[in-house]
C-alpha cells in the first residue's frame, strides 16, 4: 500500500487483508449516521461487518471521527461510536469536499458513497457497498441538486454495489447524467434498473450475471482507463414494496420539503425520514434487507477479483 495522506488511519485487520491481497469490501457511514434510526443503525452496521466475514471477506467501515477519516474500525473505535450514536452527538454528512476540512476541524461525520469512494481509494479498496447512491435530484432544472456520488463515480475507479437509486430522485435523469459520464450501469442478474425500495422499474439496462462475468469485465474496464462502475443489484423480492404507494409517499414528502425550504444536503435525510414515517417502518426494513444484499454481493465480487 502507498504511504496515506496524514490523518487517515487504516485497521491493522484491514491493512493486513490488503498485503495479503485478500477481499475487501468498502462501507460507508452516512447509512449509519444520517440514513437509518437508532438502535437500528448500530445493530445493523455489525451485522453488515459480521455478513462480510461470514462469505471470507474483510469489510472496511469508513468514517471520519474527530477529525480522523477510519478505514475499518477496531472495537474501541466501534464502542465510541456506539456511545455516540445513543448519545444523538453530533454527525456531519460529509461528502467528498468535506473531508479536508473535517481533518482540520476535527469533525466526526458520516462519509457519503462520494467520501468514501474518495477514502477507500487511497487505500487501494476497489469494493464498495452502499445500499442507493445519490442522484440527480427532482427538480434539478430548478436547484441544480446533483449528488457529487456522481462525480466520485466519473472520476475514482471503484466498483459499487447499490439496490439502483431511490424514486425520491429523478432516475431518468440520474441515468443519463451516468451515460454522459461514463459510467456503466449494470444490473445484477436483471435488465431493468432497481429503484432501492422496489426490486423493478421500467429502466433498461446492461447485465452481469455471474462473479467471474464481473472479474472479466472489471479487468477489462481497468484496461480501458474506466473509472466508476454501478452494479445494480435489486433489493430481494419478498422484501420490495410497491412503486405506486412509495411513488405517493415520495411526492408528499417532497412537497413537505419545499414548503419546509429543506433542501442541499438535508433534503436526503429528511426525505428517508418522511417515507420511515409514513411507511410505518416498512421503509426501514426494506433498506436493511437491501443492505444485506449488496453487501453480500459485493463480498463476493471483491473475492472473485482475488
Ligand atoms: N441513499 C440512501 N440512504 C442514504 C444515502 C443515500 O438510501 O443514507 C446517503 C448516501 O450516503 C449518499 C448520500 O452518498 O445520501 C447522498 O447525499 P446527497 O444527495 O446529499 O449527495
Ligand atoms: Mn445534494
Amino acid at each position: 500500500m502507498k504511504a496515506l495522506p496524514l490523518n487517515i488511519v487504516v485497521s491493522p485487520l484491514v491493512s493486513y487483508a490488503l498485503q495479503e491481497n485478500k477481499a475487501v469490501v468498502a462501507l460507508e457511514s452516512t447509512v449509519i449516521t444520517h440514513g437509518l434510526p437508532y438502535p437500528q443503525n448500530l445493530k445493523i452496521w455489525r451485522e453488515l461487518e459480521e455478513l462480510v466475514f461470514s462469505v471470507g471477506a474483510v469489510p472496511a467501515s469508513i468514517i471520519v471521527l474527530e477529525g480522523i477519516a477510519h478505514i475499518g474500525l477496531d472495537n474501541e473505535q466501534i464502542q465510541r461510536l456506539a456511545t455516540a450514536l445513543k448519545e444523538n452527538q453530533p454527525f456531519k454528512k460529509l461528502g467528498s469536499r468535506d473531508l479536508a476540512l473535517a481533518c482540520v476541524k476535527r469533525y466526526s461525520g458520516g462519509t457519503t458513497v462520494s467520501a468514501t469512494m474518495s477514502l477507500a481509494r487511497q487505500a487501494g479498496i476497489e469494493v464498495f457497498a452502499t445500499g442507493g447512491i445519490g442522484g440527480v435530484h427532482r427538480d434539478w432544472e430548478r436547484t441544480l441538486d446533483i449528488s457529487s456520488d456522481l462525480t466520485a463515480l466519473s472520476r475514482i475507479p471503484m466498483a459499487v454495489v447499490c439496490a439502483g437509486c431511490k424514486a425520491i430522485l429523478d432516475v431518468s435523469a440520474t441515468l443519463e447524467y451516468l451515460e454522459t459520464m461514463a459510467v456503466p450501469v449494470l444490473g445484477w442478474q436483471t435488465d431493468r434498473f432497481p429503484l432501492f425500495y422496489t426490486h423493478d422499474s421500467p429502466y433498461p439496462v446492461e447485465r452481469l450475471d455471474a462473479p467471474e462475468e464481473f472479474r472479466r469485465f472489471w479487468r477489462q474496464h481497468l484496461d480501458l482507463e474506466g473509472k466508476g462502475v454501478l452494479i445494480a443489484n435489486p433489493i430481494p423480492k419478498e422484501h420490495s414494496l410497491p412503486a405506486e404507494k412509495m411513488e405517493t409517499a415520495i411526492q408528499a414528502a417532497i412537497s413537505v420539503a419545499r414548503e419546509q425550504g429543506i433542501k442541499g444536503k438535508s433534503l436526503t435525510p429528511f426525505l428517508l425520514d418522511f417515507l420511515a414515517h409514513h411507511t410505518e417502518g416498512a421503509s426501514v426494513e426494506a433498506n436493511l434487507a437491501l443492505l444485506r444484499n449488496n453487501v453480500l454481493l459485493a463480498a463476493k465480487l471483491a473475492q472473485s477479483l482475488q
